[in-house]
């Protein structure tokens, strides 16, 4: 925080009006279902985007990537362009977005950006820097949406701005997550329910280091197939199927298109389901629902990589019935993610250092999550170094 407010004061010599922190997120189960209509069960995690922000009375917006010490600047008087620079194109998306509904005065402002969440490893870092910028903007302007309608505007940016048609999973978690908890979410409601993690149950995360090919155009395929079944079975959404309607209805669908379907239905199931396993504190059950979701994002629905399938068996020979494991996120690499008891933490990791790289030719990273709160401004002590607010 106190890097972020000072790369702001030296990239634009002046004191940021407010900062806004806006975690990543691990996905525990129902992959591919938020644009489905369906249920998803995701974390805020403790890596998160930051943005620091103020008004300068330019007409302008200037923004500076701390991580990349790379500046952007464009009109805030009209509907911002494409930039050349990635980053730059999420930030100028959430300030399109807020011109697209009217919703930004002429003034401009000033903007430092940052953050931690590991890029590329399914973990949301885009989602983040999004929801974060929304925030801040919100907060600067006296918007008054809630944090369901920030999330859908942080949607409405990555789907009409950035061009991947993503769900909602990613950004409802950022903005909603509850410390503790998962949070179920019904993509068709936008309702959420904060299911507590039991007390002595841990968060691994495991980045396979894989790097992700293909995940735009895939992504999107994916979501095409799944429209084409559910027009197939004349439905809104894969949502409205259940697995016996599925079986009597599929002849005539492309076996392909098919297998994506199953996938769907069966792993929006397999999410109420798991749900409800942590309730009940069910670990036998929730580690044979994680091994079967992703057995079907390996078999049906054909988004993971053999290196992330090794991840996922390795971490199961420790965690048995005692825990679960499975690829996290869109898919084609990256992270996977384990709800382990704490006392087994240290055998996974030892198992990992004397497999994963062996077998695979690649370096495991873990991190061990707390699920945090959702995207929230800062109070101005939290920006000072440890040595200015006194602890030392
Ligand atoms: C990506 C998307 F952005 C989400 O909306 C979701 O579909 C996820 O992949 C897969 O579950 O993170």
């Amino acid at each position: 925080m106190n890097t972020l407010a000072a790369s702001f004061r030296q990239a634009f010599r002046s004191e940021p009006a407010l900062l806004v922190r806006a975690p990543g997120r691990v996905n525990l189960i129902g992959e591919h279902t938020d644009y489905n209509d369906g249920f998803v069960l995701p974390c805020a995690i403790d890596f998160a985007a930051t943005v620091a922000v103020a008004p300068n009375g330019l007409g302008r917006f200037r923004v500076y990537a701390a991580d990349y010490a790379a500046h952007d600047e464009f009109p805030a008087t009209q509907l911002p362009a494409h930039s050349p620079q990635t980053w730059a194109n999420y930030v100028r998306a959430v300030v399109w977005a807020f011109a697209q509904r009217g919703l930004l005065p002429p003034h401009g402002a000033d903007m430092a950006v940052g953050g931690n969440v590991p890029q590329g490893a399914g973990l949301s870092s885009s989602a983040a820097l999004q929801v974060g910028v929304a925030k801040a903007l919100q907060t600067l302007y006296g918007w008054d949406g809630d944090a369901t309608a920030l999330a859908q505007l942080a949607q409405a940016a990555e789907n009409g701005f950035v061009g991947c048609r993503c769900g909602i999973m990613d950004q409802l978690a950022s903005a909603r997550g509850r410390a503790g908890h998962a949070l179920l979410i019904d993509c068709r409601s936008l309702e959420t329910e904060a299911v507590p993690l039991p007390q002595d149950w841990r968060v691994m995360i495991v980045h396979s280091n894989v790097q992700r090919g293909l995940v735009g155009s895939e992504y999107n395929l994916r979501r095409q197939q799944c429209e084409t079944a559910a027009r197939h079975f004349g439905v809104a959404a894969l949502r409205d199927l259940d697995e016996a309607a599925f079986e009597a209805g599929k002849r005539g669908l492309d076996a392909t298109v098919a297998r994506r379907a199953r996938y769907i239905i069966r792993e929006n199931r397999r999410t109420l389901d798991a749900a409800e396993a942590l309730r009940r504190n069910d670990a036998a059950a929730v580690s044979r629902l994680m091994a079967q979701s992703h057995a079907g994002m390996r078999d049906e629905f054909e988004i993971t990589h053999p290196a992330v399938d090794t991840l996922v068996a390795l971490l199961n020979d420790v965690a048995g019935t005692h825990g679960g494991a499975r690829m996290t996120g869109g898919g084609f690499g990256g992270c996977v993610v384990a709800l382990l008891p704490q006392a087994l933490l240290a055998e996974a990791r030892q198992h990992l250092a004397a497999h994963y790289h062996a077998r695979t030719g690649l370096r495991e990273q873990i991190f061990v999550c707390t699920p945090q709160n959702g995207a929230a401004v800062l109070p101005p002590e939290s920006w000072q170094t440890p040595e200015q607010n006194g602890n030392g």
